[in-house]
């Protein structure tokens, strides 16, 4: 196949080959004709000032305000972090306005769904709940949510969520974070021309905003999702863009803010819609997610996924698509002009973004229900305009929604819900350790590749993978988050995965909700038997094809909490050896977790391996020893490693029922 090279979906090296034959360009095209700035991609341009911009490429050579490499290196990686928590951060106060306008009636459509985790998070805003109605409550938890945005001095509440330890390495470094919009802004204030010029005080100063976001702004966004949209737990569901129907009017929504999605969710949803979709010809709607809107919306609702960042397009190329419903962040503004070849609407909703040539519908939560009807029904007018489509036949089931709360009931039940079993599990080396591996797709490597090859390696070595964002869309798309995929899963791993029911790689939700993941380490470390640090956990965060702002602050958060985070694709501060060293060697010293940049998918896997054993060490736990876990009890098994032995091609979950003995 044509462009193979590109990505490793077959759907979307199908949808390539149609773009090709139509002579329409995408992100795949573009990265191609667009060589990166080998400059600015290394962090050594200055723009921040109009003496400027200072180009800093030869040895000792400093811009011409007398800023060196360092200094500008360190600037820019710190507007990036800011840049990135605002994003996020910013989608966390969306949360709490709904919230108020949910409890006090003025966002009519909005309900709290899941009051005891209002009450939960109420406690530890340190509110009042007894005798309260959850009204009153959730019209406080919006405001001090709101107020921690706006907090000058004194600490983020939601800071005493973290081990005790890291409390106070944070209060040491003096990088325990005010307020969340506080600390961006000193960013943008110590990077403007001629004031902060010592890089390690910038980025202590990245630390401390991306600390904002991760254990504020993220950590709202997830926890008042939950309360307004229920708390996720497991459910079936299917990913990639053979979802998008041939006889069904399709609306894509992309983009991240749950508010808008869940009420185009109930309007499809709608008896009366679906009749108007059929008075129109069509069978019925198919709505389908992309990017993190989607992780919000599969996990809550079973909305189907149509795939990753690097998808967008290609679902536009199907030419099925009635309308593509964005809000913010990630969106292409190219799918406008490829919207052109298709009778497909591009319908922006978001005060906060526009595009040019967009149809816009602006949000308001006051009236969201009669919004979204009035976009699905926008959609549905455009079906008889649909020209012929293309959809590749491929999509694969996926389970999502492990969130934190689930991650301990299942491990424990209602009433003795506990992390006790998974830190047994590392303990004793059934488990090697944990990963996280989260972020995007970026067109300047395969798409999916290295998140597919990176955590299959990690599966196969007994560590078990929890997933956020489009990471988790791209693997969910090759059957890495299903039961099935134990057959890639190493022995212990297999085990523990069996007993619980749970597959190997566990949804935890969109990239705001990688503050679910901040939760687990935080209550592995004071669970008992792992250290009483999140450093002292063996454990690696990894982003393998990432490209966003975002990805960048949410790895300095937990580098910032103590956590071993390696970013694949390249290092926006490569052209400064002082930095590089600065954020991994320097930043270790401090915090005990480090930053590093790594291309290679098989370099990360080593790294993180050899990490996770030295972590082990450390705690004085046994080494690692696969074979000590490998016969399991389950005949099946057995059965399955037999018949591949004699080189039988066949699935595990094809051998269900094998009588007794027979192995
Ligand atoms: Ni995360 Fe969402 Fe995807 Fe990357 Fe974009 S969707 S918040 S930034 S591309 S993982």
């Amino acid at each position: 196949m044509a462009k193979s090279h590109k990505t490793i979906d077959p759907a979307a090296k199908a949808m390539l080959e149609k773009a090709a034959e139509l002579e329409i360009t995408t992100a795949f095209d573009r990265v191609d004709e667009m060589k990166p700035c080998p400059i600015g991609s290394k962090g050594q341009c200055c723009k921040n000032c109009a003496m400027g911009p200072c180009r800093l490429t030869k040895e000792g050579q400093v811009g011409i305000c007398g800023a060196t490499v360092e200094t500008v290196a360190a600037r820019n990686l710190a507007r990036a972090i800011a840049a990135g928590a605002a994003a996020h951060s910013d989608h966390g106060r969306d949360m709490a306005f709904v919230l108020h306008g949910a409890a006090t009636g003025e966002a009519p459509g909005y309900q709290i769904r899941d009051e005891f985790k209002l009450r939960e998070v109420a406690r530890d805003l340190g509110l009042e709940v007894e005798d309260r109605t959850k009204e009153e409550i959730a019209i406080d938890v919006a405001e001090k949510a709101l107020a921690e945005f706006g907090k000058q001095s004194g600490e983020l509440t939601y800071l005493a969520r973290a081990p005790k330890k890291r409390q106070e390495i944070w209060r040491e470094l003096g990088i325990a974070p005010r307020g969340v919009d506080r600390e961006i802004v000193e960013i943008l204030h110590r990077t403007v021309v001629g004031n902060d010029q010592d890089p390690e005080h910038i980025l202590d100063q990245g630390m401390r905003a991306a600390l904002g976001d991760g254990w504020g702004g993220s950590m709202l966004a997830t926890d008042i999702s939950d309360i307004l949209f229920g708390t996720p737990s497991p459910l079936v569901t299917q990913v990639n863009l053979g979802v998008l129907r041939e006889d069904e009017v399709n609306i894509v929504i992309h983009g991240h803010e749950p508010t808008l999605s869940e009420m185009v969710v109930a309007a499809v949803r709608d008896p009366e819609m679906i009749e108007y979709a059929k008075s129109k010809g069509a069978k019925g709607i198919t709505l389908a997610g992309i990017c993190c809107t989607s992780n919000e919306t599969l996990m809550r609702q079973g909305v189907p996924s149509a795939g990753n960042f690097l998808d967008q397009e290609l679902a536009i190329l199907t030419g099925a698509v009635e309308a593509m419903v964005v809000d913010v962040q990630c969106i292409f503004q190219s799918l406008v002009d490829l919207a052109e070849n298709y009778h497909t609407k591009v319908i922006t909703t978001s005060p906060k973004a526009k595009i040019t040539g967009a149809l816009h519908m602006e949000f308001d939560e006051h009236r969201a229900p009669e919004i979204a009807r009035e976009i699905v029904k926008t959609a549905i007018d455009n079906y008889p305009n649909r020209g012929s489509t293309y959809i590749p036949d491929m999509q694969e089931n996926m389970v999502p929604g492990f969130s934190h709360e689930y991650v301990r009931y299942m491990l424990g039940g209602y009433y003795r819900g506990s992390l006790r079993p998974l830190n047994d599990a590392i303990m004793a080396g059934r488990l090697r350790g944990v990963a996280g591996v989260v972020g995007c797709n970026n067109p300047r490597v395969v798409q999916d590749e290295a998140h597919f090859e990176i955590v299959k390696e990690f599966l196969k070595n007994d560590v078990l993978v929890v997933q956020t964002g489009c990471g988790a869309l791209c693997n969910a798309k090759y059957g890495l988050l299903q039961g099935e995929a134990l057959e890639v899963a190493g022995p212990g791993l297999r085990e523990i995965c069996e007993t619980v029911g749970i597959p190997p790689v566990l949804h935890v939700g969109s990239c705001v909700d990688n503050s679910r993941i901040l939760t687990v380490l935080a209550e592995m470390a004071t669970e008992g038997g792992l250290g009483d640090d999140i450093s002292d956990i063996p454990g690696v965060g990894i982003a393998p094809e990432w490209m966003s702002e975002k990805a960048l602050a949410i790895g300095t958060y937990f580098v910032a909490s103590g956590a071993y985070v390696i970013f694949g694709v390249k290092s926006p501060v490569e052209g400064s050896e002082a930095v590089t060293d600065l954020i991994s060697r320097r930043w270790e010293e401090k915090t005990g977790g480090k930053l590093e940049f790594e291309p290679d998918p098989k370099k990360i896997v080593k790294k993180s391996l050899e990490h996770i054993d030295k972590k082990r060490a450390a705690l004085g736990l046994p080494e690692y020893d696969p074979a000590r876990f490998g016969q399991s009890g389950d005949r099946r098994w057995q059965a399955w490693l037999k018949a591949r032995e004699e080189g039988a091609e066949v699935s595990l979950y094809s051998m269900a029922g094998v009588p007794a003995g027979e192995e």
